[in-house]
């Protein structure tokens, strides 16, 4: 065949275009300018071409067969409510074709809470299953056949209980540690990045997560001791090649905690795995996949492993969340499903499918039935599985595989030039980084230079409610509390006690393994709460000091006409105040996710409000405080782990009792069935998720004028 003819090509595509080509070329928040056509010629002075699946550098997947020898698993992240219920949903999707579990914690098991303590009250049951002690996980494993059912457990804070408790339940169902199998995400750099589930502070956080691939390379072979995750990355607002590049210098910086620890490389690394978010852009995260294998066996190289297993990088994938929206909700339907044939192309080894209602609440039966069944009609209806990489040699594939992973190293070096990645954590690089693309995107969809159809575009002209699964927080609270003191009541008190305290010195003298210590405490009954606290006492608790980023929405938004309207309507209710008004975004509870809120607060900021943000995990009474103190307007709450029904009514309540006229107006994920109600308890208006920045401006301004006025 003769050779591609370009200019001809140009020719034809201007006549149909009626300008240049290069008019048709896009640009991606990576950085990367996605032509309309990619040929032969792209693929010249690339690589990474021509290795094989199953061999270093593994990019074509980790494994030689793929799919043709044993599809991925259909690992389904779930957890409500109780141990009882979370135990019958989970035996349920066994039998309906899930392949391995993948349980999701309540906040306060996150955190390191216990059911009965009184900072957790809004978040007991409610975006996972509360577990209190190793009677809650035994119930919850209960007919789970512990040997042959592979386990995930996303916990990072606390995860030196809950890790223990899982392995004395094991113990106690006959399967000793050795044959447990599963994964333990024990993430802990991301946590202070983006996800904010922390307890202690970064270096002892560090240590914990060292003596944990420590104890499994050694008592537990079948474990996977780690799930490096750029899921929440994404989720949080990251491009691409920052998922990319952050996620594998986190892995960098575990691998030199562990050998630190005077481990062996060959000893762990084979048991390190990862964990990416699959959004959107369809070809992009098949070849991010693709690019962060290739990626992980060069990181590796540097240790020089002996085992070819040591530079594979292995990972689950989960489709994204913020992809999600709550109006027109079963287009989530598809989109879930692009994304999930989108990991399967890239070469996933599990895979999480979001439940279309997830943007509203917890997934119902039915929901999860159908995100399940997402990933059977591809293993079983669509041929996927037949052959490996099958977008290998495609001109766009391989082209985007390069730059993505050109683009991801250079931020890799960015970040050894700045000591490594804990350093770069500390010195919140990332999380700023992560945040100002973020508000990028914010002001993209808010402008609609984003299309999310039935959001921005296409909106439908009515939407009927959706049935919903709602918790009932209280009931599960009085239950949990009264497991816990039944169990406290049968315990050998003395013998926790002399548990718990071996725990503290093993952390105090830095030798020893905490992880050992504390199955010791675990099957003694001391519970989650307890043995985080023993920890605490030694460590210390993190907080953390919220910084915004500023002038990105400003700047993205500023020439648009409404923006003017807004600026002019903020100056005027400036000047009857004498001031700018005044808003405080709050965090209540320990829900973490704080992307909405730093959006919130950072464009609002642009846009002439006074912004206080406020920390992470405050208690009603402790935000209206800082209400008061701080004299401010109205208190913006962003609510994304369900805590509203409880904690909102609670701050009404609080700033009422203390005399303060602030309104408390919120948003977030907060079901419309919700909405009623919190108007009632005193709640001035409730913000959906997908509300552009700009509107509930307007809006919180027409409540502030309103109030002048009356
Ligand atoms: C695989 N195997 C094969 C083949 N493929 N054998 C023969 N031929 C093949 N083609 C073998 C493997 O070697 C392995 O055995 C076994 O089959 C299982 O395969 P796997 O690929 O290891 O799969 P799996 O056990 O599912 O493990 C997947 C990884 C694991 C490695 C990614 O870490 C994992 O399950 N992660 C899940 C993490 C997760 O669910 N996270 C949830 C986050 P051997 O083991 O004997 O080698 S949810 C967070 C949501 C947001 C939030 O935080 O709130």
């Amino acid at each position: 065949m003769d050779k591609p003819d370009l200019d001809a090509w140009r020719r034809r595509a201007e006549k149909e275009l009626g300008a240049a080509p290069e008019a048709a070329v896009s640009a991606t928040p990576e950085g990367i300018a996605v032509k309309p056509l990619y040929t032969a010629q792209d693929l010249e002075g690339l690589d990474h071409l021509g290795s094989l699946p199953g061999e270093a550098p593994f990019l074509r997947g980790p494994r030689a067969t793929m799919y043709a020898g044993r599809p991925w698993t259909i690992r389904q992240y779930a957890g409500f409510s109780t141990a009882e219920e979370s135990n019958r949903f989970y035996r349920e999707a066994l039998a309906g074709g899930q392949q391995g579990v993948s349980v999701a914690f309540d906040l306060a098991t996150h955190r390191g809470y216990d059911s009965d303590h009184p900072r957790v009250e809004g978040d007991v049951g409610k975006a996972g299953v509360a577990i209190d002690s190793v009677e809650d996980m035994k119930i919850l494993f209960d007919g789970i056949p512990l040997d042959r059912v592979s386990v995930s457990m996303t916990m990072n804070g606390a995860v030196i209980p809950v890790l223990a408790a899982f392995i004395v339940a094991g113990e106690e169902q006959g399967v000793p540690r050795a044959r447990l199998s599963g994964t333990i995400q024990n993430d802990i750099l991301k946590e202070f990045m983006v996800r904010n589930t922390y307890i202690y502070p970064p270096e002892p956080s560090m240590r914990i997560v060292a003596d944990i691939i420590d104890y499994t390379a050694r008592e537990m072979p079948r474990f996977n001791s780690i799930s490096i995750s750029g899921y929440h990355m994404q989720e949080a607002g990251a491009t691409l090649v920052q998922e990319l590049a952050f996620t594998l210098a986190d892995g960098r910086d575990y691998v030199r905690a562990a050998l630190a620890r005077g481990l062996d490389v060959d000893a762990f690394a084979g048991r390190l795995s990862f964990f990416f978010a699959i959004g959107m852009n369809f070809f992009m995260e098949a070849a991010k996949l693709r690019a962060a294998r290739l990626l992980w066996s060069r990181v590796m190289d540097e240790f020089q492993p002996k085992q070819p297993a040591s530079r594979m990088l292995r990972t689950h994938c989960q489709t994204s969340g913020v992809s999600l929206q709550a109006q027109d909700p079963y287009n989530n339907i598809v989109r879930t499903a692009y994304e999930a044939l989108a990991a399967v192309l890239g070469g996933t080894q599990s895979l999480h499918t979001n439940s279309f209602d997830e943007a509203i609440a917890l997934p119902t039966e039915f929901s999860a039935r159908i995100a399940r069944n997402t990933q059977l009609i591809l293993q079983h209806e669509t041929g996927v599985t037949k052959v490996v990489d099958p977008l290998a040699g495609s001109y766009y594939v391989e082209s985007l595989t390069a730059e993505l992973a050109d683009k991801a190293w250079a931020l890799m070096e960015e970040i050894e030039a700045r000591g490594g990645m804990t350093k770069a954590v500390a010195e919140g690089y990332p999380k700023r980084c992560i945040e100002a693309a973020a508000t990028r995107r914010q002001a993209a969809v808010d402008k609609g230079e984003e299309v999310i159809v039935g959001v921005n575009r296409y909106r439908p002209d009515s939407e009927a409610a959706l049935d919903i699964r709602a918790i009932d927080n209280a009931a599960v609270r009085a239950a949990q509390i009264r497991r816990l003191a039944e169990t406290r009541r049968r315990r050998g008190a003395e013998d926790v006690v002399a548990r718990l305290a071996a725990l503290r010195d093993v952390a105090r003298s830095g030798s020893g393994n905490l992880l050992a210590a504390a199955v010791e405490a675990a099957r003694a009954r001391a519970s989650v709460g307890e043995i985080s606290d023993a920890l605490r006492e030694v460590f210390g608790d993190h907080a953390a000091t919220p910084v915004l980023v500023r002038d990105i929405y400003g700047e993205a938004y500023r020439d648009e006409p409404d923006y003017a309207v807004l600026r002019a309507r903020l100056d005027a209710l400036g000047e009857k105040l004498g001031r700018k008004p005044r808003l405080l975004v709050a965090k209540l509870g320990q829900d973490g996710h704080d992307r909405g809120a730093k959006v919130i607060a950072s464009a609002f900021g642009d846009i002439g409000f006074e912004v206080v943000i406020g920390p992470l995990f405050q208690t009603p009474a402790e935000a209206a405080r800082l209400a008061a103190e701080t004299g401010v307007d109205a208190v913006g709450v962003s609510s994304l782990a369900a805590g509203h029904r409880t904690l909102l009514p609670q701050l009404v309540a609080a700033l009422r009792a203390q005399g303060e006229e602030a309104l408390v107006i919120c948003g977030g994920v907060i079901p419309a069935q919700d909405h009623e109600f919190l108007l009632e308890s005193g709640v001035a208006a409730v913000f959906g998720p997908g509300t552009p920045v700009v509107e509930a401006a307007n809006a919180l301004l027409d409540l502030l004028e309103g109030r002048r006025h009356n």
